[in-house]
């Protein structure tokens, strides 16, 4: 190549506006939001990095696969299409449609958990952990302990730990139905998994006979990740990639929100006849008939198309870079990142940037909120509001507290990331007038979602 600007490999055809208000609206909106970011009108968003799920721009291509969409109840031609795109990739034998990761969730671990079961995975994501507690099993996070360093540069952060995968595989053998990897890991900053560790924990789990499945919902980006940092892969496609990562597991579940393109979707797919059967059952009583699943049959055109699209090297090779473009511009500013750039995000250590503000005071939280109060920029806490709280109501700190700034797909564009920029590194210089949080009203699971709180010291931000 000549040139070395890595473009938007898309031109735009369509505008959403996006809205300025001022900060002293942002100031109130704030406050009649409880303080949580998720209680907020999305209009009083200006840019939106919440989540990269369910939130990206579909493509022409897919527009018009939507226009083909089958709405027929059982049989529909839309389904087949959705099979076969998502056969391709997995190569599983029974794919499930759902209407988002988490239904995939909740009928996998339905089939297959009794109370007192242990899961173990890289790490859990939110819904994934509460699916698995919900059925009373214990959600068991292992991953390296780099990982949980995140100023450390190592290109495979996301792995499983084998040791730990083994002994917990051997100590409590019978209570593991199965092991799960998620790809990327994202409560560790978007990191991926070697093709190498992927290989290993499959292995250990085909030893002792227990199921080995993956949590997909980034399976393209973790695909793109081998092929640029693991030995042997720099000639395969992102597509063989992905086959051979899917080719080790039983099974996995799927946000078609995420790595699916889509705005909607998820999937659960395993070659399992019998355990099959009995998802399905389960999908007919809460979901819908097996080739629907809860979705349109125009949903079900959108994922084929976006299963197919984001495998192209050109679309990775820029998603990975605008994230990376955001996480080299705060890194040369002094601004506390998880090392390496994830592939869906950039996370801000907040426990570094902010050490004056206490765990139990949630300063990832506190973080989130101020730069949406000088900025109108919404990010989420992934630290001890999301994650500190056990299946009994105990309070406990996470492991990290992280900003997590996720970008949705095919979204935003470069401009979009320098102003990104400069509202957090203008933060990050008034950072010691940062203050915590407390918790003022929350429900007993996910409390993230709904939570009120209020400044535990009176103000977000003191007076200068
Ligand atoms: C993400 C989400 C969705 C979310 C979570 C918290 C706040 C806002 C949005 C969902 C995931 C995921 C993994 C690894 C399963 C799900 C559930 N992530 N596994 O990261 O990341 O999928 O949302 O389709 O039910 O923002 P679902």
């Amino acid at each position: 190549m000549q040139f070395k600007t890595i473009i938007e490999p898309f031109r735009i055809k369509t505008v959403e506006p996006i809205r300025q208000t001022t900060r002293e609206e942002r100031e109130r909106l704030l406050r009649e939001a409880g303080y949580n970011l998720f209680l907020l009108r999305a209009e009083d968003v200006l840019i939106d990095l919440l989540t990269d799920s369910g939130t990206g721009a579909m493509s022409s291509g897919q527009w018009a696969g939507m226009m083909l969409g089958d709405e027929s109840y059982a049989g529909a031609r839309s389904f087949y299409k959705f099979e076969a795109a998502a056969r391709r990739i997995t190569g599983f034998k029974h794919i499930i449609p759902t209407h988002q990761g988490r239904a995939a969730e909740r009928i996998l671990f339905g089939s297959l958990l009794k109370p007192g079961d242990i899961v173990p995975n890289n790490t859990h994501f939110d819904t994934t952990r509460a699916n698995v507690e919900y059925r009373k099993a214990a959600a068991l996070d292992i991953p390296t302990a780099e990982a949980r360093d995140p100023a450390r540069v190592l290109p495979f952060k996301g792995n499983i730990d084998l040791d730990e995968l083994e002994r917990t595989l051997t100590e409590k053998a019978g209570n593991v139905p199965l092991a799960m990897i998620t790809v990327t890991n994202n409560s560790g900053g978007g990191q991926p998994v070697s093709m190498a560790n992927i290989r290993a924990a499959s292995e250990s789990c085909r030893r002792h006979g227990v199921l080995f499945f993956l949590d997909a919902c980034r399976f393209a980006e973790n695909a793109w990740f081998i092929k640029t940092r693991e030995e042997g892969y720099a000639e395969k496609t992102p597509l063989a990639i992905a086959q051979e990562m899917f080719s080790y597991a039983d099974g996995c579940t799927m946000s078609a929100k995420k790595d699916g393109m889509a705005n909607i979707g998820g999937f659960l797919a395993l070659n399992d006849d019998a355990l099959a059967q009995k998802c399905k059952n389960m999908l007919i009583l809460t979901e819908g008939f097996p080739t629907y699943g809860g979705l349109a049959g125009y949903d079900l055109e959108a994922i084929a198309v976006g299963l197919e699209e984001v495998l192209h090297e050109d679309y990775l090779q820029y998603r990975v870079r605008s994230v990376a473009y955001l996480g080299d511009i705060l890194t040369a500013n002094g601004v506390p990142i998880v090392q390496p750039p994830g592939g869906h995000a950039v996370y801000i250590d907040a426990r570094a940037m902010l050490p004056h503000i206490p765990q139990e005071e949630y300063p990832a939280w506190a973080l989130s909120l101020v730069l949406y109060l000088e900025g109108g920029v919404r990010s989420v806490e992934i630290g001890s509001v999301m994650f500190g709280q056990g299946p009994d109501g105990s309070e406990h700190s996470a492991a990290m507290e992280l900003v997590r700034m996720a970008f949705p797909r095919r979204v935003y564009t470069q401009s979009h990331v320098d102003y990104l920029a400069e509202v957090i590194l203008y933060v990050n210089s008034l950072k010691e007038r940062i203050r915590g949080l407390r918790i003022v009203d929350a429900p007993p699971v996910l409390r993230h979602f709904t939570a009120r709180l209020e400044p535990a010291h009176g103000a977000l931000l003191l007076d200068s």
